[in-house]
């Protein structure tokens, strides 16, 4: 047992809940100023395996910010001595073995701010439940093992809500007196509560009617605002296409004969997969091609696709606590990444296909570096299955979600995409209408895995499964002999990770990880040689990792090769390999992995930068980057047999935050600098070439966000932007054509972007506020518009405190504190690390100011200081001090100290 003061929650403490409660019936009399629920469970006290009854007798229910009315049991009234209320439970006394409870109690929704539970989104009501959201609607057994069937009715205003909405089936609606209403929904399937949802208010439903693939009729609905409606038809294609998806990959149905998806415009995060009833932030379900970008269009297809896959993986299956977390995350990112993958791909002949999803693999990769790999080695370290947690709500991180995701990943590639969906089917058999664990997923594969391997009892997942309980980016450090009289290749891999996060303070003995590397090897023309392997001759040979240490022999290899390490990003693993440049090159020109050719590219570029960026700190100027690496980049710019999407992210320059993470200490002020001075040179050294790749990747007539013409688009754009940075071949006048003349918002965008970057151009600053003029209305390009002008290398804190006070701007909206202070703080190292420190004192203002208002989201921009102690020492003591300002603050909310303590402890 733990110490009783600390509040932290550990996941070795599990106890079954000693009640199940079957059925709910809820009702609620909705009102925005305070809404009457009242809720009646039939509860029974558990028995267990050996028909023993759960010894505790009474019945504690979770509750917060609720007024309690009146408390029945089997009929009778309750009254104080029969209960014990405090600030966050209620306790009723000595219940017998089989009860009918109901409580009601009162709530207000317009004075939460949180988002979490029931509150008020313009005119309309929403609900947010996970991960505890549900105890601020009701008293409740909060937690995801508990589950129930609901039976709902909501009584309100007919004209002020003709909508309203719950989980399920819709089984009854009739207009009451004095201008009510009310509806009554059925939720077939046991649910626990943080799936629970309802929404009211007035808005635009698009509908279409599908047909399962047993045939099973369903009604597919996206209910948004008011004169939106002309916004949802990329959501509904989405969902279609979703429900198509997975049953033809993984065999799964539809299970409701109605699926409603609505939007909001206040929403924490991206989406909630409720059942039957998923609430979208609006910025993942609206757009068309005059406000929304390719990026959009491609984010809202994915989010609606993981929401959707979630009602297998997270509802059908759901989450016996907290820490299993990752059992629907980091599957369903899985799933939603491989959805994305085959969309990219549809159609394409075979190679055009795999180069096709070889840019999703390396979008996902970027996403990985750049958010989870720093997690991974800071303060929050944790393994995708946490160990410990002090508020559940800051632990939905790129840690449990992306490195999830790649945990899953490796299991596909270790079965295969056949053994991966025995064990995915068996899963289900399984586990279909439970709340379980990751080590029960990862059992599922091992059945399938054993399957494949009969009589190998060698060949287990028992390694793997560190990957649970281990947290930190492994390091493999790759050694390669070639002996010519031999002909023979000798490798050999090294892996280590250090303790990171809370695992120094534990003295964990870290064990070795299962890493499975998938290697080619390349001739001194770039011609990728056969390798016998396993008495196969192949391309390509997955080798596992399993121990500290351990050697391969390849035979008959020709001449000296160069190693294609780690194709496809196999695992989340950092190689160590000592590469020359010229051997990057080679890879860069001819590895027949895309990702692995993109890898290589990323790598010399990060070189360039890094010995830029040293060169910016002790001199103040940045040196020139080497003409072999401009020949090797503008190979690929002008090389036409690669698809324009892939051009343009081998072109773009490695992320800030991956380039700091290779220094040490971190300079972000001299990465920046660097980065900018290689899009300088690069301009000046290829304008020509970048001109005709803006010219070659124009996208007439009409828009489509397919991959093909949002492939072009980037690669044009891209090359605006380096000769912008360059000003060559007039970029500022080609700029504001394209930006006065653009047919859709990504290359109206693109424009912007790089408008609200010059600083002495009035026909620039008159774009910049033409722009908020015309989109005035729409909230979600008002939103791009604060976002670019938030990382624009120009806007000092002065400036986003000058744009905090725009009558557009609020704190409250979620989007809209996302658009101008978050990108700020974390995508502007110019602005925020500016050395006098006023980044650090805006973040700590913010932070403080979004405390009061929304701790969860107070609680991520915290986040923007992880990496303060391995900063350079200036920086890294000015942010220490906002770090202490925050962490002494007066009743500070428990999410933002666990984080701010967390860095401070370090
Ligand atoms: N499951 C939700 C996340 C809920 C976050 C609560 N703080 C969205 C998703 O992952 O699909
Ligand atoms: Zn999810």
């Amino acid at each position: 047992m733990h110490n009783e003061t600390d509040t932290t929650i550990h996941r070795q403490d599990y106890q079954p809940y000693p009640f199940r409660i079957p059925t709910v019936r809820l009702s609620f009399e909705l009102n925005a100023d305070q809404t009457w629920v009242s809720c009646t469970l039939e509860v029974q006290r558990r028995v267990d395996e050996l028909g023993e009854t759960a010894a505790t007798a009474d019945l504690v229910l979770d509750g917060e910010e609720l007024s309690l009315i009146s408390i029945h049991v089997n009929g009778l009234v309750q009254t104080s001595k029969n209960y014990v209320l405090t600030d966050r439970t209620l306790t009723l006394l000595n219940l017998p073995d089989e009860a009918e409870v109901t409580i009601v109690s009162t709530c207000r929704p317009i004075k939460n701010t949180t988002l979490s539970g029931l509150y008020v989104s313009g005119e309309s009501m929403f609900t947010q439940c996970e991960a505890q959201g549900f105890r601020r609607i009701c008293w409740f057994a909060d937690r995801p093992d508990v589950m129930s069937e609901y039976w709902v009715t909501l009584r309100g205003d007919r004209k002020l809500y003709p909508n309203m909405l719950s989980n399920g089936n819709l089984i009854h609606q009739q207009d009451l007196s004095e201008g009510l209403h009310e509806s009554q929904w059925h939720d077939p399937f046991a649910k626990p509560c943080y799936l629970f949802a309802l929404v009211a208010g007035n808005f635009a439903c698009r509908e279409h009617m599908t047909k399962t693939a047993s045939g099973r009729d369903a009604l597919l609905q996206i209910y948004s605002d008011q004169g939106t409606i002309n916004q949802t038809a990329w959501a509904m294609e989405s969902l279609e296409r979703s429900l198509r998806w997975d049953e033809d990959r993984f065999g799964l149905e539809l299970d409701l004969d109605r699926f409603m998806i609505v939007a909001a415009r206040d929403f924490n995060m991206g989406a909630m997969e409720n059942k039957g009833l998923n609430i979208f932030n609006a910025a993942y379900v609206l757009a068309d091609p005059n406000t929304a970008t390719d990026a959009n269009y491609q984010a809202i297809e994915a989010v609606i696709g993981h929401e959707y896959f979630h009602n297998w993986t997270g509802n059908r299956v759901t989450c016996r606590d907290w820490f299993q977390l990752s059992l629907k995350e980091g599957l369903t990112v899985f799933r939603d990444q491989e959805f994305t993958a085959d969309m990219m791909a549809h159609g394409l002949p075979a190679n055009e296909a795999a180069s096709a999803r070889a840019n999703k693999r390396i979008d996902d990769v970027i996403a990985l570096r750049n958010a989870q790999f720093p997690e991974d080695s800071g303060p929050m370290a944790h393994p995708i299955r946490p160990e410990s947690y002090q508020e559940i709500g800051n632990f939905y991180t790129a840690t449990v979600y992306e490195k999830g995701a790649e945990v899953i990943r490796m299991m596909h590639t270790l079965l295969g995409e056949k053994g991966f969906r025995a064990g995915m089917d068996e899963y289900f058999r399984r586990h279909d209408g439970q709340a379980v664990t990751c080590d029960d997923f990862v059992s599922a594969m091992q059945w399938a895995y054993e399957r494949q391997h009969p009589g190998n009892p060698e060949i287990n997942l028992e390694v793997f499964k560190r990957w649970y309980s281990q947290a930190g980016t492994p390091r493999v450090h790759v050694m390669m002999d070639y002996n010519a009289n031999t002909r023979q290749c000798h490798l050999t891999m090294t892996q280590r990770c250090a303790p990171v996060g809370v695992e120094k303070q534990t003295n964990l003995q870290k064990l070795p990880f299962h890493i499975p590397v998938l290697i080619g090897l390349l001739d001194a023309n770039g011609k990728n040689m056969p390798l016998k392997h396993n008495g196969q001759t192949v391309g390509t040979v997955m080798l596992e990792l399993l121990q500290e240490s351990q050697s391969w022999t390849f035979d008959d290899i020709e001449s000296a090769p160069t190693p294609s390490l780690l194709r496809d990003f196999s695992a989340p693993v950092i190689i160590e390999y000592d590469y020359t440049d010229a051997q990057l090159a080679l890879l860069l020109a001819h590895d027949r992995n895309a990702f692995a050719r993109w890898e290589a590219g990323q790598e010399l570029a990060s070189r360039q930068i890094i010995r830029l960026a040293k060169a910016w700190r002790e001199t103040g100027r940045c040196s020139s980057i080497d003409a072999v690496f401009i020949q090797a980049w503008k190979s690929i710019l002008q090389d036409a047999s690669l698809d324009a999407g892939y051009r343009a992210r081998a072109l773009a320059l490695p992320s800030d935050k991956t380039l700091e993470a290779r220094m040490s200490p971190m300079d972000p002020l001299a990465i920046a600098h660097a980065r900018q001075a290689m899009r300088i040179q690069l301009g000046q050294a290829c304008a020509h070439e970048l001109l005709a790749a803006y010219k070659d990747n124009v996208t007439p007539g009409a828009y489509s966000p397919a991959p093909g013409p949002s492939g072009k688009r980037a690669l044009k754009n891209l090359a605006l932007a380096y000769l912008l940075a360059a000003q060559k071949q007039d970029a500022l006048l080609l700029t504001l054509m394209q930006f006065n003349h653009a047919t859709n918002m990504t290359d109206r965008m693109a424009a912007l972007a790089g408008l609200a970057q010059q600083s002495d151009s009035e026909d620039a600053s008159e774009a910049v506020v033409g722009f908020f003029e015309q989109w005035q209305h729409e909230p979600l390009v008002i939103d791009k518009w604060f976002a670019a002008q938030a990382t624009s290398v120009l806007t000092t804190v002065e400036r986003v405190r000058g744009l905090m006070a725009h009558p557009a701007f609020t704190l409250r909206n979620p989007n809209r504190a996302r658009a101008l202070i978050f990108q700020f703080c974390i995508n502007n190292p110019t602005g925020f690390h500016a050395e006098d420190g006023s980044g650090y004192i805006f973040w700590a203002d913010q932070v403080l100011a979004l405390d009061e208002i929304n701790p969860e989201i107070a609680a991520r921009l915290a986040r923007a200081m992880d990496q303060w102690s391995r900063m350079i020492p200036t920086a890294s003591k000015l942010m220490q001090s906002q770090l202490q300002r925050v962490a002494s603050h007066q009743g500070i909310s428990r999410n933002t100290l666990e984080i701010v303590s967390k860095a401070l402890s370090l």
